[in-house]
């Protein structure tokens, strides 16, 4: 299938996407994330044949600046509403789509930018990357996710500082706050050390991938208690799978195992 505003490749199981806006620094428009909520929602639905994503910006000056000014500046509040339900819905399956997805960050990540990267399981980026939520520049609170998921990464206190000042987080501030987990001289190099680290993932069972992000992610919600209840039922059904069977006997075995995913 071919889109509009961003750019797909399959590779061994790795689904690449590319935001291509290159023009507006691929900003996200109704467009973008309509494009994306399709693609995802193969994914969510494809059986693992998808075993890890990468998203980037099209170019070296922008992983995506943002929601689309323009477009918010002639919407209604009802359709503000649907436009946040939509973005909001987009990075709600990058976070639960059942494989790893990495955000691959060149440029400017800002606003929507930031708050896509923040739904991924973690963030790659260049020594150009520049981070923030701009929002009350233009008198606007952050509506895909930042109210909530910046603190997830930086704590509470530094999410209200950078929140309510809109100022930009150049890359070693970036690193130094837990916002980034790897960083790179180049596009290349992190585009290929993020190929790699998804086929590392790869050669996991899919199986055990996606529990472990469905119980990070579930655990998300409570304190400690409730969290180890949550890993503690997520740890009974790996009992059930044949990968579980296989890991634990290829061991015991002295061999290399083989997942099937079941
Ligand atoms: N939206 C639309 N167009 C944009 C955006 C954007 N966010 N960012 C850049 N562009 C466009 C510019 O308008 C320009 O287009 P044109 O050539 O047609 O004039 C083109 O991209 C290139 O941009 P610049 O010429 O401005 O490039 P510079 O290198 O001079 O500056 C900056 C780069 C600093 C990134 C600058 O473009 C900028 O400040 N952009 C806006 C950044 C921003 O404020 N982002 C946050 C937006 S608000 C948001 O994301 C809210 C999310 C939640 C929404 C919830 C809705 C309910």
């Amino acid at each position: 299938m071919s889109y509009e505003t961003i750019k797909t490749e399959r590779n061994n199981g790795l689904l690449e996407i590319t935001i291509n806006r290159p023009d507006k620094l691929n900003a996200l428009n109704e467009t973008v994330l309509k494009e994306l909520k399709v693609v995802l929602e193969e994914v969510k639905s494809d059986g693992f044949e998808t075993k890890g994503i990468l998203i980037t910006g099209e170019g070296d000056k922008a992983f995506i600046a943002g929601a689309d000014i323009k477009a918010m500046s002639e919407m209604t509040p009802d359709q503000a509403e649907g436009f946040g339900s939509l973005g909001q819905g987009v990075s709600r399956l990058f976070e639960t789509v059942p494989v790893p997805v990495i955000a691959c960050v060149n440029g400017f990540a800002l606003g929507g930018g930031c708050e896509m990267a923040m739904s991924c399981d973690f963030i790659y980026a260049t020594k150009n990357a520049l981070f923030g939520q701009p929002e009350v520049n233009l008198a606007l609170i952050p509506g895909f996710g930042g109210t909530q998921r910046l603190r997830r990464f930086v704590g509470i206190a530094r999410s209200r500082e950078l929140i309510y000042t809109g100022r930009n987080v150049k890359i070693d501030e970036a690193e130094k706050i837990g916002l980034v987990s790897r960083v790179f001289e180049s596009k290349d190099e992190m585009l290929s050390a993020a190929r790699e680290t998804l086929g590392i993932v790869a050669s996991k069972s899919p199986l055990i991938i996606a529990k472990c992000k469905e119980v990070i992610n579930q655990g998300e919600c409570c304190g400690i208690e409730s969290g180890l209840e949550i890993e503690k039922s997520g740890f009974k059904s790996v009992f059930s799978t044949a990968d579980t069977k296989e890991g634990l006997s290829a061991f015991l075995e002295k061999r290399k195992p083989e997942f099937t995913g079941k």
